[in-house]
């Protein structure tokens, strides 16, 4: 254990916003001694993003941009280092980031990340290495080819998913770097290493191109889950001359290097080693706390997502879920639904509604919803695929907010209950994170429809968390002494919130509810 007052340091580069988690030791254990966050669209106005994404015309393609994480990142340092921790404590760094996304930086980034200048703003020092000037990110759904094109080249859907643990999927960084390869060949042949958005930030932080870590890279379409290493198929299938722009893949726990000389002078933090950074899924699961089989996570983000570790991958067979390295060195299990936090906000402001309102709106109307239903594809849905985007509903009366409210909700809880069966969990008690997980009536609606208590987590940012304690666990093993993944969750203190309850006399109701559901979907998509 290290001295009383050591500090680690996650930050969780989302689709909205750059979060940083500070952790401290203390007697043995870790406790929390800050947690910020800065919204994209907010702090850094001028790249206009709304959500997060630049605005397209295009309802299939989501972008946005590696300058702005590169902002982001130096304005959120500062403001740490503003805050009166004792940042020459700071001993490792880890981080998330929204995964899939892409960064393709041109042959000037080795030379270019060496030699940051402490005395001059990030972005114009990072617009010259990028060989494009935007990122794609996950709600992009443009690359429907593309994925029919790998999967039939590695000889099928089912051979990629057995491979790299998924189907194609159309936000998989594969499918994305192929259309990107075939739009734009001059801007491709001129991209020397393709990062995602968290080997992109730990490069920058290293001052030197960082590896991608295997929980990350499994969003990819393109690394073998057994093997953890390039699937050469998938590599081929993807692009001409891929292998040769992708980083290095390092083990979760690998330290990446130490934080380079312009962080050091910028911003006076110490010479801090810089774990290598995963995706916000892998990351959530650490900062949950969830390192065995049969725990299950579920988080209300941008994204709607619910994760649980495995011991060895169970693929999908119906193709909707995703089989991710854990930061632990086993699997996880994942389904992940577009049409999360932004489809309760649709619906929120559809009637003028604040979020108090809405939570009374969920309060004042009961489970079932007197049998009406709702499937809130408002932008293309991942699970199941909806590439044309649609709301249907049934038996809802278009002037009843309180009913909307309740239909979008008890819509995608029940999502989340259908398409992760496919994990073979029997689910007792949920842990919950995500920006509407501080809404108790969401958590009530989880918990009926589960039938499952909701544990929700007090600090803001699991996925911070995670990474800061996945920076604890690389510390320990680099020093050798290497701490037990249970050991490590078990040694932050955390509050523990009464947690929320299934109401058993709604067990029938949802029940049934359920099969209407599944039934209203099968009948949408045909
Ligand atoms: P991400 O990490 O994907 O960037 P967050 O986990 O920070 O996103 O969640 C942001 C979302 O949280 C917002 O888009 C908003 O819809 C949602 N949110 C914030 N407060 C509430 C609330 N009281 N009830 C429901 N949703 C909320
Ligand atoms: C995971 C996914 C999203 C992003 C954004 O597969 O697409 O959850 O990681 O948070």
């Amino acid at each position: 254990m290290p001295p009383d007052g050591t500090l680690y340091l996650g930050l969780d580069s989302s689709t909205q916003s750059l979060s940083a988690v500070v952790i401290e030791a203390s007697g043995g254990r870790y406790r929390v001694v800050y947690d910020v966050s800065l919204p994209f669209d907010t702090a850094l106005p001028h790249y206009g993003t709304r959500h997060g994404a630049l605005p397209n015309s295009d309802p299939a393609i989501a972008q946005s941009t590696p300058v702005m994480w590169a902002e982001a990142l130096d304005r959120l340092v500062a403001t740490l280092a503003g805050e009166g921790l004792d940042l020459s404590r700071l001993r490792a760094v880890s981080g998330s980031a929204q995964q899939h996304g892409s960064v393709y930086l041109n042959d000037a980034a080795a030379r270019g990340l060496d030699a940051l200048d402490p005395g001059r703003d990030l972005p114009p020092q990072i617009v010259p290495i990028l060989s494009r000037p935007v990122a794609p990110i996950w709600m992009d759904s443009s690359t429907h080819a593309e994925c029919r094109e790998i999967e039939a080249a590695v000889g099928g859907a089912a051979t990629l998913a057995r491979h790299t643990g998924s189907r194609a999927f159309e936000r998989f960084t594969g499918p994305q770097i192929r259309r990107f390869s075939a739009r734009e060949p001059g801007a491709y042949a001129a991209t020397d290493r393709i990062h995602l958005v968290s080997s992109f930030l730990a490069s920058l932080l290293v001052g030197r191109h960082a590896p991608v870590e295997p929980g990350d890279g499994s969003g990819m379409n393109l690394m073998d889950l057994d093997t953890r290493a390039w699937w050469p198929a998938a590599v081929e299938a993807t692009a001409p001359r891929l292998r040769d722009k992708l980083p290095a893949i390092a083990p979760s726990p690998a330290i990446a290097g130490h934080l380079s000389s312009f962080w050091r002078r910028r911003h006076g933090l110490p010479n801090a080693k810089v774990v290598v950074w995963s995706g916000d899924n892998p990351c959530s699961l650490i900062g949950l706390g969830l390192v065995r089989e049969g725990q299950i996570g579920v988080s209300l983000g941008t994204s709607d997502t619910i994760f649980g570790p495995m011991r060895t991958p169970r693929v999908d067979p119906g193709g909707t879920g995703h089989v991710f390295g854990s930061p632990t060195g086993e699997f996880m299990g994942i389904t992940v639904f577009s049409n999360g936090s932004l489809a309760r906000e649709r619906v929120r402001d559809q009637f003028g509604l604040t979020w108090a309102q809405f939570s009374q709106a969920l309060a004042a109307t009961s489970p079932g919803n007197g049998g009406a239903l709702m499937l809130p594809w408002f932008v293309p849905e991942i699970t199941p695929v909806v590439a044309a985007p649609r709301v249907h509903m049934q038996g809802l009366d278009e002037h009843d907010a309180s009913g909307h409210v309740r239909a979008v909700v008890e819509a995608q809880m029940i999502a989340l209950h259908l398409h992760s069966r496919w994990m073979e969990v029997s689910v007792d008690v949920i842990h919950a994170t995500g920006g509407a997980a501080t809404n108790r009536q969401i958590l009530q609606v989880l918990a009926d429809v589960f039938g499952a208590a909701v544990c929700r987590l007090e600090v803001g940012n699991a996925a911070a968390l995670g990474a800061a304690l996945r920076a604890v666990h690389a510390d320990a093993l680099d020093d050798g002494a290497p701490l037990e993944w249970e050991a490590v969750v078990n040694s932050l203190e955390r509050p523990v919130p009464e947690p929320i309850v299934p109401r058993r006399e709604y067990h029938d109701v949802y029940s049934a509810q359920r099969r209407r559901y599944a039934e209203f979907e099968q009948r949408m998509l045909r």
